[in-house]
């Protein structure tokens, strides 16, 4: 199959170039380096040296006898997006080219303004191209579980049926999205339907639960990156990184908060899974990726066990943080995750393998973390401004 990956330099991106062109698939792969720029911007880098993408690209040749056809570019220049869909003629387009963090979305208007030019705009672009281009490639979009928020019900995958005075219909389950960021990949959804409905495009929309891990090809130009700041680095990323310096975990309020989590490797299987059962012509497909649910802090408690256990640090503590966030943290949730089982996905189910190997690199990596320790104390509060979350009193 020739798959085309928009954001091919990024955390999933690159590492799944990488298992896709094992299985025999051609690849090719768009980006425009924002991730780099953007983490820089907020005083992160890579807890793992990653090489430039020439070197990336050296590298899988070197590593898999087939090339990566990269395009250096921008999603919101449609003639970009028209030329290397043209060029490059795809099966399936996996689109992970967005900007992925929250907080990021959260610091100000203009970031809000440049998350959803970004990410409304990149993927109203690819629709049209693909409609031109492509029509009947199969568009893998990356959405989020933080599409649907936290209800007071059971999430569906999509649909779900509803009666109102005395009518009965089916629906897509309503978005409760609870960041600038989560708003963008609502939009995306309700774009993609449309095309999906009026141009009879292909898509699945994965809603994406929080993904952590690390990959484990050794060398510099293969391996992924790994984020622990506090803008773009997640939940459990984050606890190992701090772990390895020796700062206190930092669960934000009460740490009660759920949500879906998934390893690095599990979303690579989903992924491909999903490629190769692709929807039907004019089909707009809803699916819930993640593993399994944790509270916030359960995870860092888990953490915190590993990293005493194995020794990487003595005494790590657990600090809770005023959060920064405005969310629920003591809510009902129960997605369904249904249709991958269906298609085959077989979780990993090693959360404690997978922060063991987490650690593990991280500890090799060590200085390049405590060289950026400041960037590890969230500062964007959703209730607006900058400023340092300090301890939560219970
Ligand atoms: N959290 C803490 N302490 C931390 C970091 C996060 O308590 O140090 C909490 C947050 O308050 C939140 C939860 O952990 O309740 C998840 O936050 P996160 O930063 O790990 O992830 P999130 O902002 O939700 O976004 C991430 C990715 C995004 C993806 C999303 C999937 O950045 O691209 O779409 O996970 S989901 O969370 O299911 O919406």
């Amino acid at each position: 199959m020739r798959v085309f990956i928009l954001g091919v330099d990024g955390y999933l991106g690159w590492t799944l170039a990488q298992w896709l062109v094992k299985q025999g698939h051609v690849i090719g792969g768009a980006d425009c380096y924002n991730r780099r720029s953007w983490v820089a911007e907020v005083g992160g880098r890579s807890a793992t040296p990653i090489g430039s993408m020439t070197e990336r690209c050296d590298k899988f040749v070197d590593e898999y006898g087939s090339t990566l056809r990269f395009y250096k570019g921008d999603l919101r220049d449609f003639n970009f997006v028209w030329n290397m869909l043209k060029t490059f003629k795809p099966d399936a387009i996996v689109h992970l080219g967005e900007q992925p963090s929250a907080p990021f979305s959260m610091i100000d208007a203009q970031h809000a303004v440049l998350t959803h030019d970004n990410n409304v705009n990149g993927t109203l672009n690819v629709l049209f191209a693909m409609r031109d281009v492509c029509p009947e490639a199969h568009l893998v979009k990356l959405g989020s579980m933080g599409e649907w928020g936290t209800p007071k019900v059971d999430i569906p995958e999509g649909e779900f049926e509803l009666e109102f005075r005395g009518r009965k219909a089916t629906m897509q389950f309503p978005k409760n999205p609870g960041s600038y960021y989560h708003c963008t990949k609502s939009h995306d959804s309700t774009n993609v339907k449309l095309a999906c409905d009026i141009w009879k495009l292909r898509s699945t929309d994965i809603m994406q639960g929080v993904v952590y891990g690390i990959n484990t090809w050794d060398s510099e130009e293969l391996v992924t990156r790994f984020d622990f700041d506090a803008v773009f680095g997640t939940a459990v990323n984050r606890f190992c990184a701090q772990a390895v310096v020796g700062l206190p975990l930092t669960p934000y309020g009460s740490g009660k908060q759920k949500r879906g989590f998934l390893p690095l490797q599990d979303s690579m299987q989903c992924l491909t899974l999903v490629l190769e059962h692709p929807p039907e012509t004019g089909e707009y497909r809803v699916l819930n990726q993640f593993e399994e649910t944790y509270s916030i802090m359960e995870l860092a408690e888990t953490v915190q066990k590993i990293v005493n256990e194995k020794g990487y640090m003595s005494g790590t503590m657990i600090r809770n943080l005023v959060n920064p966030r405005v969310e629920e943290e003591r809510h009902y949730y129960n997605p369904d995750r249904q249709k991958l089982l269906d298609m085959g996905y077989v979780p990993s189910g090693k959360l404690e393998d997978v922060i063991d190997q987490v650690l593990k690199v991280l500890h090799w990596n060590k200085d390049r973390i405590a060289a950026r320790r400041h960037s590890l104390v969230p500062d964007v509060q959703w209730s607006g401004g900058r400023e340092a979350a300090v301890e939560w009193e219970s």
